[in-house]
């Protein structure tokens, strides 16, 4: 039986689910690069390359594994630009084909469309469940039945049971499940008392990398952020160099410095490694056991290695979980109202907020900032400024090298937003500058003063701090884990409280003079 299966940009798997129980010999593979996917984010032009460089490498290997592989590129003058559309030329100019199968798309979006496509009756389409998960979609549905409130942390320890992933037996390694406690070391402020951050592993751009940057840069010239240079892995194989990179050079300081941030590094002690585990070269078990095994032999300890195995077996499934639990509909939630357009520092970085034009200068550069800057930074800034949710998620959609709808939504909506009423966390991730400027070394060099909340020199995440507080306080006002600072605002001097109000609301109305 004649099988033509579409492998999609972030499948990039030889062991994906629509290629098992089928010879290669008995299957013809589909990959198309298509200005639809291109355009339906605002993508950063380091993301382009990495999909359409790692998908021209997947369909050697393939072809090496020997599959036949018909393969489009984006000016390809008979490509139709769609994922849906070339799955159709491909059923109509190289069938007959008994079937047509595809592993389940990360988005909905996609999902839809080739269901729309199916219906049709064009194309016989046979979705299988993408198995590269730990939790099927299933799992988790079963997981949630039933439950008044879904949090990562049971989750998480289901899945650690599931996988024993640093378990004795039924007990968690080190008698505890989570040990954050220790994870929360700021950037120093003396240089001398820096620990010392080992470079980032970059790989050397290959011919097909340089003629996808040169594909880049002639079709889509007015894409977001730095192109050059790019070094990042597009090959399963320098993946795993990333990954045993950071196994030995920067996991023992994962932990304690995973909240902190530094001036001109967003690198860090972190693993680079997300936009490798979503488009499917590495396998999220096998970087959870390469850690438990540094553990185990002693080279890392067990508050980083733990806190690096809870990023992936519990959050990276959990969010998923939560993305296809709540979706259609989850990408319209604004239970807090907040409706502002984005201001143009989040594209530029022009801004006199040192925390934000760091965020924004990684971002620009390498499509990548850590996870804080993107929660507590550039989120935090957007949830007490009211930054209308789906054009902020739109944003973070398009500028991270590791954005997908599937992993990228429940972050921005549920985790940095509070968009979806608490649905994914129990409280919002609202901060005052007080908390950027304990984790980081910004605050020193920048035009505002932590210190401050009232005058012009005062930094903007206070008084918006505050008054984020005051203008929800009927809907989080009566939120147990926000019950000691809804105190410390009702203590406030009327005075205070009344300019405090009054610069939040001279800071709104101008974002973009910040
Ligand atoms: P590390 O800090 O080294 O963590 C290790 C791995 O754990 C990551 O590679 C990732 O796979 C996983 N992980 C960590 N935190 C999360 C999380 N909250 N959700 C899911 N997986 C997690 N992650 C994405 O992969 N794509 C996104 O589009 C994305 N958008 C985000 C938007 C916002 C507003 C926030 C707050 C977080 C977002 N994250 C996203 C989660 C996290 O910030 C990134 O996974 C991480 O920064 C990637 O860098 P790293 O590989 O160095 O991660
Ligand atoms: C992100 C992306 C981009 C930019 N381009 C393509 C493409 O041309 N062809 C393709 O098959 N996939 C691409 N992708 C990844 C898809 O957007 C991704 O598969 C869907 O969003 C489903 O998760
Ligand atoms: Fe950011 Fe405020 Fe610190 Fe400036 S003072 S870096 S705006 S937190």
């Amino acid at each position: 039986m004649r099988r033509l299966v579409l492998v999609l940009g972030d499948q990039l798997s030889l062991s994906l689910a629509s290629l098992k129980d089928c010879p290669p010999s008995a299957c013809t593979v589909l990959m198309a690069e298509v200005r639809e996917e291109a355009g339906y984010a605002p993508h950063h032009a380091k993301k382009l390359a990495l999909i359409f460089s790692a998908m021209r490498h997947h369909a050697g290997e393939l072809r090496d594994a020997g599959y036949a592989v018909r393969y489009v590129t984006l000016d390809d003058p008979a490509n139709r630009q769609s994922l849906a559309s070339e799955l159709e030329r491909a059923f109509e100019e190289t069938g007959p084909f008994e079937e047509v199968v595809l592993t389940r798309p990360g988005e909905w979006r996609v999902q839809a469309a080739l269901d729309a496509l199916r219906e049709s009756g064009a194309v016989p389409l046979t979705w299988v469940e993408d198995d590269r998960f730990l939790a099927s979609r299933d799992d988790f549905a079963r997981w949630a039945k039933g439950r008044k409130q879904l949090r990562m942390e049971y989750f998480y320890r289901e899945m650690r049971r599931k996988t024993e992933l640093l378990m004795e037996g039924d007990a968690p390694v080190g008698g505890q499940w989570n040990f954050d406690a220790d994870n929360r070391q700021g950037w120093p402020k003396k240089p001398a008392d820096r620990p010392v951050v080992p470079a980032p592993y970059g790989i050397t751009p290959d011919a097909t990398t340089e003629a996808v940057l040169a594909l880049v840069e002639a079709q889509c010239p007015d894409a977001f952020g730095v192109l050059r240079p790019f070094a990042y892995a597009v090959t399963a194989e320098d993946a795993e160099r990333v990954l045993a990179h950071f196994i030995t050079t920067r996991l023992p300081q994962f932990g304690a410095y995973q909240d902190a941030m530094a001036t001109g590094d967003s690198w860090l002690f972190h693993s680079h490694i997300a936009l490798y585990l979503n488009i499917g070269l590495l396998d999220p078990l096998a970087c959870c056991r390469a850690a438990e095994a540094a553990y185990h032999a002693g080279s890392a300890p067990l508050n980083a290695v733990e806190g690096f195995i809870r990023q992936i077996l519990g959050w990276r499934e959990f969010v998923r979980g939560i993305y296809w639990h709540f979706m259609p509909g989850y990408d319209q939630v604004n239970a807090l109202g907040a409706n502002r357009p984005l201001p143009a520092f989040y594209w530029t970085g022009n801004t006199q907020m040192t925390c934000v034009r760091e965020a924004v200068r990684s971002t620009r550069e390498d499509g990548y900032a850590h996870h804080i800057q993107r929660l507590m930074v550039t989120g935090n800034f957007a949830l007490l400024a009211g930054l209308s949710p789906q054009a902020v998620a739109d944003w973070y959609l398009g500028v991270y090298v590791d954005a997908f709808e599937w992993v990228e939504l429940p972050n921005v909506v549920g985790m940095a937003l509070f968009a979806d009423g608490g649905q994914l966390a129990s409280k919002p991730y609202a901060a005052s500058g007080k908390y950027i400027d304990r984790m980081s070394d910004y605050c020193k060099g920048c035009a505002y003063s932590p210190k401050d909340t009232l005058g012009p020199k005062a930094c903007p995440f206070n008084a918006l701090y505050w008054d984020f507080l005051e203008r929800h306080e009927a809907t989080l006002g009566g939120n147990p884990r926000l019950g000691m600072i809804y105190k410390t605002l009702g203590r406030m001097d009327p005075e205070k409280r009344a300019a405090t109000r009054a610069r939040a609301t001279a800071l709104l109305a101008d974002l973009d003079a910040l």
